[in-house]
């Protein structure tokens, strides 16, 4: 259907003519012109229209059922509200509230958010559907919640103080409203937003369509993606930082602890990502496939005009969707493409030590003022996963966790889209077993020789102490 919102932009398009305008004949007329059709019956047909189609010019439909309606979303490490239907209308209830989040394991922080979950569950839906949303505040602040990227009522929007009262500590808010569109869409906190969000109040809202233009998908995932201060010592998120955030996560998680997606060769996978936190934009890298962007969080976007892409780039406010058939088995990461997004607790106030000789320095440091000193990151920051350093009380290495090879030189931002053939279930099911003769590996003297590839020998690494890593 063509919203009158589209026409806008048409006419805004136009407005820079003025001897355009003229010929067209008045500003409204431009707005409210549908292309290619003769301008008086549209201008006509839209004086006659009732206002309140602005508003909710699609029916309230019956509720609609998992299984016969819709294929169920899957938020890892987290869940979809619960709701019951009453009288038609499904009936949800969120409750805003303190919450002791676990980032990883070796990391928890008393962070902001629903229902004991950080972000709050998944509020899933199908378009059509009456949806009664009651929002009980257990913040020790007034907030509101504000239904990101959906189309309602002016006074069901919640901005606290603009649309509605704020939400006192201990009262109890009713939204209701018809779900008139389908897409990936947020809720987030709308009174003192840079507090609440930045200590978490946010979750998705996924509107499934009721008629779905394609087959729908086996395989339906949906990630949040935030960024957080939370410095090493401290128990609680830091919301005045503005840019320098120093852990990055998938729905509230640092890899390891990010649960992989799951999928059976040949499943059609659909993968939504959205953000409304803080201040970065994040470009999202999935490796092995090719993907179209489907859909943005204003709605599909036509098949002609789908980019096939690797990464895609998720700014602060937007949510992306993509599509595509796993037909490629393995265990594919699905990261921010920003390096410094996949380190968690980075310290940055340090110089470069790469290629640096420390020489004695390490011995002196050692004797004069830090009995554990040591020069690190002397050949990169690798070195620093492989040693499994010991951290901080409550915090993590900034990189790193077990792979089925060797150490994996990534945290933060980081899943795993896992795809196997033949399995049962959805379980992770494991690393990757790869068929022999796929994985590379140390290049044999005899390949060397065959192919006249000359190599020139390294110079050592240069030798440190073992086994003395500072605490
Ligand atoms: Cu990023």
């Amino acid at each position: 259907m063509i919203t009158r919102r589209k026409f806008l932009t048409s006419a805004g398009a136009l407005a820079g003519s003025a001897a355009v305008l003229q010929k067209l004949g008045s500003a409204q007329e431009v707005k409210t012109r549908e292309p290619n059709k003769p301008r008086e019956t549209t201008a006509a047909a839209n004086r006659n229209k009732p206002l309140i189609e602005r508003v909710d010019p699609k029916p309230t439909l019956p509720p609609g059922e998992a299984g016969k309606d819709y294929t169920p979303v899957i938020t890892p490490n987290n869940i979809s509200l619960p709701w019951k239907v009453v009288d038609g209308v499904k009936v949800y209830h969120l409750v805003a509230e303190e919450v002791d989040h676990e980032f990883a394991p070796g990391m928890r922080a008393k962070c902001w958010g629903f229902n004991g979950h950080v972000h709050g569950p998944t509020i899933e839906a199908v378009e059509g559907d009456r949806v009664r949303i009651y929002v009980t505040n257990n913040l020790p602040e007034a907030t509101s919640v504000h239904w990101h990227g959906i189309l309602l009522p002016n006074g069901m929007d919640g901005v606290g103080g603009l649309t509605q009262k704020n939400i006192q500590p201990g009262e109890t808010f009713r939204y209701e409203f018809t779900l008139r569109q389908h897409g990936t869409q947020m809720y987030h906190s709308h009174s003192d937003e840079m507090t609440q969000m930045a200590l978490g109040t946010m979750g998705l809202f996924i509107i499934h369509p009721r008629r779905p233009r394609d087959q729908r998908p086996d395989r339906d995932f949906a990630f949040m993606l935030s960024e957080w201060r939370l410095d090493t010592g401290t128990s609680r998120p830091n919301p005045n930082e503005m840019t320098d955030f120093n852990v990055f996560t998938f729905n509230a998680k640092i890899f390891p602890a990010t649960e992989p997606m799951v999928a059976k060769l040949d499943d059609r996978v659909r993968i939504r990502i959205a953000s409304v936190a803080v201040m970065e934009h994040h470009p999202i890298h999935l490796h092995g496939y090719h993907f179209p962007i489907t859909e943005t969080d204003g709605g599909q976007i036509p098949e002609s005009a789908q980019q096939v892409e690797t990464t895609v780039l998720v700014g602060v406010g937007q949510s992306r969707t993509f599509d595509f058939v796993a037909d490629a088995p393995g265990d594919w990461p699905m990261h921010c493409h920003m390096t410094h997004h996949v380190m968690t607790q980075m310290g940055d106030k340090f110089p470069s030590t790469i290629g640096v000789q420390p020489g004695n320095l390490d011995k002196k440091i050692r004797a004069s003022l830090l009995p554990g000193y040591m020069t690190m990151g002397t050949n990169g920051m690798g070195e620093m996963a492989e040693m499994q350093m010991k951290v901080p009380r409550n915090s993590l290495p900034m990189v790193g966790a077990p792979g089925p090879f060797d150490v994996i030189d990534m945290s933060g931002l980081l899943t795993l889209l896992k795809v196997r053939e033949g399995i049962t279930s959805y379980e992770d099911p494991g690393w990757y077993k790869h068929p022999e003769g796929t994985v590379a590996s140390l290049a044999a003297a005899d390949d060397l020789r065959r192919d006249g590839i000359k190599v020139r020998a390294v110079p050592s690494a240069p030798e440190r102490p073992a086994h003395h890593h500072p605490g």
